[in-house]
């Protein structure tokens, strides 16, 4: 009953609005590409007959009126935004996926009782201000208006000015969700990692999600003429950098715990010229686990290992918070309705934890919410070469209408 073909062709006419050349994709909160992708998503949303909103900060609702919409209603959805270079299927599958679960149930004669309602979430990657599920973050109350509209990208320019230049208006006040505002939250997604490839299964029902946390750390040194100023004499933030860089690989496999990762994904140095000792330096940091314990732990190792180097190099060291967050477990009701529609088609599945993080992370502190993930090649995602076939984002869509159904009778 779902519409494969309809889908593919969807997830390439939105992978065509990106700032990137194909087969990358770009697009950034806010960017010009976003707001054209958000305009192309909401014409489809209209086109299924969807009731469509949006709040202030951009998320944006498309809902299926249930004969009895006075019930919470049953909410699916994912994100849209992507970063830089980055592949079509990360958060479209379960965007689109979510349109297409709901078109062939309609098509099906499925009438729900609930309303089924598609949320696409405001900037679920961290690209623009450096946090990531800017959206689901300030859903769930996790994030308070006064802290979201401070927020500033490298430019300088905060949440609050960028949102208006969009005509994202209304008050940030107003986006938190009133409490069993939902019954359920589904999330379909790719897995982004090589379980279910390697293991030959079509569907992976998440039972819990990996606790995030990110650090900005400013190195300030002293620069200087490349040629002039001798060894002995430098605070170069540039090298105090790389050697954070590399504690916190040496701090995370300190755990011992193979849950545990870390990466420094951004590193800017200034001033940048070949022929200038460097002065200032710019670290974020992603460090991840499953236990927020051995997370600490790596934190901890971390934080000691630079007041170690800033203090041998001369170099001072500020580290900013950028979120710590707690790991998220799937209602464990919706994980067996996941396994049983799977299982009830023939398609293999097992119970999984998610490394990534996803607005599941913050739907799963206000209503019970679970996240259905398909397999993607090699496990490879956040590169232009992520791919899922039709054949398995067509499975991941069936669980899903099958799952959102159920929910969604009663
Ligand atoms: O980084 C993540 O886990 C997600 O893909 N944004
Ligand atoms: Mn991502
Ligand atoms: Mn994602």
């Amino acid at each position: 009953m779902v519409n494969v073909n309809r889908l593919i062709r969807e997830l390439d006419e939105l992978a065509a609005i990106s700032s990137a050349d194909s087969p990358a994709v770009t697009r950034v909160l806010f960017s010009e590409e976003d707001v054209r992708a958000r305009a192309w998503l909401r014409q489809r949303f209209e086109e299924a007959g969807l009731e469509v909103r949006g709040d202030a900060v951009g998320n944006v609702f498309a809902r299926w009126l249930g004969t009895d919409p006075t019930r919470p209603a049953v909410a699916t959805g994912s994100h849209i935004d992507a970063i830089p270079n980055a592949g079509r299927y990360d958060g479209t599958v379960g965007v689109l996926g979510a349109l297409e679960a709901v078109r062939s149930l309609g098509a099906a004669g499925v009438r729900p009782v609930r309303s089924i309602e598609i949320i696409m979430f405001t900037a679920e990657e961290p690209t623009r201000f450096g946090l990531g599920c800017l959206g689901s973050r300030m859903l769930s109350g996790s994030l308070s208006a006064g802290m979201a509209a401070d927020l500033r990208d490298v430019g300088g320019d905060s949440l609050e000015t960028l949102r208006q230049s969009v005509d994202c208006t209304g008050s940030l006040g107003d986006v938190p969700l009133a409490a069993n505002a939902y019954r359920a939250f589904v999330e379909l997604h790719i897995e982004q990692g090589p379980l279910l490839e390697r293991q030959g299964l079509d569907i992976g029902a998440v039972e819990k999600i990996a606790a995030p946390a990110a650090f900005r750390v400013h190195l300030t040194g002293e620069s200087g003429h490349a040629g002039a100023v001798l060894m002995p004499d430098r605070h170069d933030a540039g090298l105090a950098a790389a050697e954070v860089a590399l504690a916190v690989e040496r701090a995370v496999l300190a755990t011992g715990c193979p849950d545990t990762v870390g990466t420094t994904g951004v590193f800017r140095i200034e001033s940048g010229a070949i022929n200038s000792v460097p002065g200032r330096a710019t670290l974020e940091i992603d460090l991840r686990d499953t236990a927020v314990e051995s997370r600490d732990q790596a934190e901890v190792g971390i934080r000691n290992a630079i007041t170690e180097i800033t203090r041998r190099r001369g170099v001072e060291a500020t580290i900013d918070v950028i979120n710590a967050d707690p790991p998220a477990t799937c209602d464990p009701m919706w994980v067996e309705k996941i396994l049983a529609a799977a299982s009830a088609r023939g398609f293999g599945a097992q119970r999984m934890i998610s490394r990534a993080y996803h607005d599941t992370l913050f739907m799963a502190q206000i209503c019970p919410s679970a996240m259905i993930f398909i397999p993607c090649r090699n496990g490879w995602s956040h590169r232009p070469d992520e791919f899922a076939s039709a054949e398995a984002i067509g499975r991941g869509v069936e669980v899903l209408a099958d799952v959102l159904a159920d929910l969604a009778a009663d």
